[in-house]
């Protein structure tokens, strides 16, 4: 018995993406949305990135610009670590049944993070597939975006080339630097694809880890905030350092450990970890 229908299983492996409503309660979103707000309060009292992660980088990243009366906290790492409802969510939501339906049925957790969009703040991610920033023997792996917000057309909505999880993997290195980012011509290239993923607060937005995709800046009033986990089938092997590492990375969440290896093969330049708190300044160290 699965969860998701056949129909979107099959949708997922044709389009690299799938959206699903209700994939979480509605008291999880309440919970996911007041431990936010929580954060973007103390943010307030922040200049600078601060808050630490287990590798000694930062845990909440603030966008330039940020100031007390207009905060442009753009991201939470490892949020599962400093809060039980994000944890909890991570490891129960229905969020879980569907990727345990895509690539179970063990799966383990890669890492998490909330990224933020807030009213006012330019913050967008420019358009790179997550594989090359952690490749692992095999890419089953999926990212699980959170619409902890009702995501509009105007609000920054995850963007996506629909099809192209089944392309090549792109060099996110430029210019002798992993700038987490595809090249300029690679966008223009599937810009008559790209599709916006909108939806209500609640949905999941699942994706393949070799899908392009992107974000543009939040144009609205209203706040764009996702909780974003990635999970990876049990018998995959991380091949790089983890970008984003806690004390939750690699833990079991559904299923029971093979004792396997399971390999796929391809061929993509090693990534660089960010030095800073997180990929949002490798994207723009990148930039001119
Ligand atoms: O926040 C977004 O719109 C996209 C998130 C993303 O692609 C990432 O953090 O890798």
């Amino acid at each position: 018995m699965t969860t998701l229908t056949q129909e979107q299983i099959d949708q997922f492996w044709r389009d690299g993406v799938l959206t699903v409503e209700d994939a979480v309660s509605a008291q999880e979103l309440n919970a996911l949305r007041g431990v936010f707000a929580n954060w973007v309060e103390d943010s307030r009292g922040h200049e600078d990135d601060y808050g630490e992660t287990l590798d000694g980088r930062a845990r909440f990243d603030l966008e330039p610009g940020h100031s007390a009366e207009s905060p442009a906290l753009r991201r939470v790492q490892s949020p599962e670590e400093i809060s039980d409802v994000y944890a909890d969510v991570m490891r129960n939501a229905r969020t879980v049944d569907f990727v345990v339906d895509l690539i179970g049925p063990a799966i383990k957790f890669h890492h998490g993070k909330v990224n933020s969009k807030l009213p006012g703040a330019a913050t967008k991610v420019k358009f790179h597939q997550d594989f090359p920033f952690q490749p692992m023997t095999n890419d089953d792996l999926i990212t699980a975006l959170l619409f902890v917000d009702d995501v509009t057309l105007e609000n920054g909505p995850l963007e996506v080339v629909p099809g192209s999880h089944k392309g090549p993997l792109y060099t996110h290195w430029h210019g002798g630097k992993f700038t987490g980012t595809v090249a300029d011509e690679v966008v223009e290239a599937h810009q008559d694809k790209i599709v916006k993923c909108t939806g209500k607060a609640g949905s999941v937005c699942l994706m393949h880890s070799s899908l392009l995709h992107g974000s543009a800046p939040n144009l609205s009033d209203k706040p764009r905030t996702l909780y974003i986990a990635t999970y990876y089938a049990e018998d995959a092997i991380e091949l790089s350092e983890n970008h984003l590492p806690s004390t939750l990375t690699h833990e079991l969440i559904r299923g029971e450990p093979s004792g396997r290896v399971r390999c796929s093969a391809f061929d993509m330049l090693l990534p660089e970890k960010p030095d800073d708190t997180s990929f949002f300044a490798q994207q723009a160290a990148g930039e001119g």
